[in-house]
């Protein structure tokens, strides 16, 4: 069984952290309903859903991938790049500390769970503002022993290696050549987001459904095309916030 952890918006969304989106009015009404849909698509794509308490004080606490990489020996938990985000983990420690063994990044490391993609053994990492060498080489000393491999991916003006590329089928990336090189993922397929949509490679996949925002209809068409099958959410309100669709849980198998 999959369980996703999640956490309900913030009414503090509009001060989140922003860096490579300009900062619009969100609608929290909105955004809580849109979150609302989210986690109905989790449920309808087979996954149990938890949700963690809120943190009304902490404007970007809905976005708790960046707090926890979770793989089937152990959890890490992360030390986020942006210093506002560092009061998420406590809660999040708490609860993965039921399912797994818990690591942890220090200081100076700073990682961010949006940096990280799994491909089988390896980890991907994307050297971006929020994820640092020191907190690269952490994650490689912690993660030796399961036996898995860290990989530092270069980036170019987004946010996290998931605003770049994420998996949409077992071997098959959805990828923004703008922001990394899709030749750095050995042994996988890739599809290219359709130019017009700079923010499209954020897909969620689970169980063969790919959970995917309303706004890249291009990109999702050429998912299609693919035979990949999409279910849509419209987030809206998070993409303001600089957000998409894996950021808003952390999703891991429970027995
Ligand atoms: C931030 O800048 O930290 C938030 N406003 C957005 C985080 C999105 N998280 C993710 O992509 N994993």
């Amino acid at each position: 069984m999959k369980l996703a952890i999640t956490r309900p918006v913030s009414p503090a969304l509009d001060r989140c952290e922003l860096s490579f989106v300009n900062r619009s009015p969100i609608d929290i009404g909105l955004a809580v309903s849109q979150h609302r849909a989210y986690l109905d698509a989790l449920f309808a794509c087979g996954c149990s859903v938890r949700e963690l308490a809120a943190e009304p004080e902490l404007p970007d606490s809905v976005f708790v991938e960046d707090t926890a990489v979770v793989l089937d020996e152990v959890a890490v938990i992360t030390r986020p790049g942006a210093e506002s985000r560092r009061p998420e983990l406590r809660s999040m420690a708490s609860m993965l500390g039921e399912y797994r063994e818990l690591v942890q990044i220090a200081a100076p490391g700073t990682l961010d769970g949006g940096d990280v993609l799994r491909i089988g053994r390896t980890i991907y990492v994307g050297e971006s503002a929020r994820s640092n060498a020191a907190g690269i080489e952490q994650l490689r000393t912690l993660l030796k022993r399961f036996d898995y491999r860290v990989q530092g991916v270069p980036l170019r003006g987004c946010l996290h290696l998931k605003t770049a590329v994420t998996r949409v089928a077992p071997d098959l990336l959805l990828v923004n050549p703008a922001f990394v090189d899709a030749g750095m993922f050995d042994g996988m397929h890739s599809i290219a987001v359709d130019p017009a949509e700079p923010h499209a490679a954020n897909a969620l996949l689970i169980n063969e459904q790919v959970i995917y925002p309303q706004s890249c209809p291009r990109t999702a068409a050429r998912l299609q095309a693919r035979g990949a099958s999409i279910t849509h959410v419209d987030m809206s309100e998070t993409e303001k916030a600089e957000g998409g669709v894996t950021c808003c849980s952390v999703i891991f198998d429970v027995e």
